[in-house]
């Protein structure tokens, strides 16, 4: 099998999205509505062990504020979530959500080497467009196949649905594509949809397990700020920037 596309994950992986972003407009929502809610970083750290912002708020009020069971709950939360979303994209638009390093230059590169290209996460679509159309440069902002976002699979990470729907949206073989992820939430998705993945562990991933993985790193690297390997099948310990050749090297070592 050889190496046909790249499967890139968004939230921790194209972007550090949740300190400054979701978690930000999270709170603002919170504010809208006159409640004293109030993730900081620390809480949040916590509860991005559930994917999905309305399932991430549904857990805290269940968690923190039983009482808070109002009968239309959620579509209370639904409508705090959209207003959410809202904030998301403003924070987006304002450059408070950069991409990390080596991403541009890996899509980049990818799509020169006739590598396809797909999105797939939990978030909701209006964020991918939004980080799409504000921070990549004009001529990558169609570099993506398919997006399968929290609107086509609402089964959560790490449920594998939104890959098996990419997967089949684009006839690709799972044994064809590697994912990039940056959670043990995505590498339980990606396993279990049958994809070897690279994993570049977010700051809020730090020190989960991500057994597994066919390599392990600190980011995807840049010529003048290369990555640090923790695990791969090889330059383990080294300083690399990930490259398409870098990629298929890994990559075909385990066919
Ligand atoms: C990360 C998530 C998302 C975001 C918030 O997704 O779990 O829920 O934290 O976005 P991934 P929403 O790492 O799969 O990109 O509020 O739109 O869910
Ligand atoms: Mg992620």
């Amino acid at each position: 099998m050889t190496l046909q596309a790249l499967i890139f994950d968004v939230d921790g992986t194209l972007a550090d999205t949740e300190r400054d972003g979701h978690r930000v407009a999270f709170n603002r929502a919170f504010a809208d509505e006159g409640l004293d809610w109030h993730w900081d970083e620390a809480l949040y750290g916590d509860l991005l062990a559930v994917t999905g912002g309305k399932e991430r708020i549904a857990h805290y009020v269940k968690r923190f504020h039983p009482d808070w069971a109002l009968p239309d709950a959620a579509a209370q939360i639904a409508r705090m979530h959209q207003r959410k979303t809202a904030y998301f994209e403003a924070r987006v638009a304002a450059g408070a959500v950069p991409l990390r390093p080596g991403v541009v230059r890996l899509i980049r590169e990818a799509r020169e080497a006739g590598l396809r290209l797909a999105i797939a996460t939990t978030t909701s679509r209006a964020n991918v467009v939004a980080l799409i159309e504000h921070m990549l440069p004009p001529d990558l902002r169609d570099a993506f196949e398919i997006l399968g976002t929290a609107e086509e699979a609402p089964v959560k990470k790490p449920a594998p649905d939104v890959f098996h729907y990419v997967l089949q949206a684009m006839s690709l073989d799972p044994a064809d594509a590697l994912a990039i992820e940056d959670s043990r939430n995505g590498l339980l998705a990606t396993t279990a949809a049958g994809l070897r993945t690279l994993v570049t562990v977010s700051d809020y991933a730090v020190g989960q397990d991500f057994t597994g993985a066919l390599a392990i790193l600190d980011g995807l690297g840049e010529p003048d700020a290369p990555a640090t390997v923790t695990a791969a099948p090889d330059s383990v310990g080294e300083r690399v920037v990930v490259t398409v050749a870098l990629l298929r090297r890994w990559f075909e070592t385990t066919d």
